[in-house]
């Protein structure tokens, strides 16, 4: 009965911790970078973005661009200079609110022929009081952070025991 709540206790300390140390900074295409044919949508695939990461996109200046669209705008890869295009060859994109993002390239045909496109969707902060509770989606956002804390906490439990 004590060693399972020591469990408990020692699982929800590591939720805790988890969560206040989980902000990460995502390199677009880790070493490839921001670059024609690259799979970003296997890149994305085992990654699990948060509110408060960070997305980095790296590439030589000129060569691309990064434009943030909506779902339309990433499936047709509609280029328009009112989606704010970012040119730095280091672009950082914090990752304000959960949801679905999509980013395109806006040069030449990137975008439709050579795959540069990523979508990905951010979760919530597992432990962040919701700004303005939305009852319909309520249940959503505490399910998915929560199986990722346990997660997280798991693979921590893991770790400690070949320390
Ligand atoms: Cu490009």
């Amino acid at each position: 009965m004590a060693a399972s709540h020591s469990i408990i206790i020692f699982i929800a300390t590591l939720v805790v911790l988890a969560t206040s140390i989980s902000a990460k900074e995502y390199i677009v295409g880790d070493k490839s970078g921001w670059t024609l044919d690259f799979d970003y949508q296997s890149w994305a695939k085992d990654k699990v973005f948060i509110v408060g990461d960070t997305l980095v996109f790296n590439y030589a200046s000129g060569a691309h661009t990064v434009m943030k669209v909506n779902g339309t705008g990433f499936q047709q890869c509609i280029v328009s200079s009112s989606n704010g295009t970012l040119t730095s060859g280091r672009d950082i994109i914090p990752l304000q609110t959960p949801g679905r993002k999509w980013y395109i390239c806006g040069v030449g045909k990137h975008c439709e022929l050579r795959n540069m496109k990523l979508f990905i969707t951010v979760l919530p902060q597992t432990m962040a009081p919701a700004p303005s509770p939305v009852a319909t989606s309520a249940s959503t956002k505490l399910i998915i952070p929560t199986v990722y804390g346990i997660v997280v906490a798991l693979f921590g439990s893991i770790l400690l025991l070949f320390v």
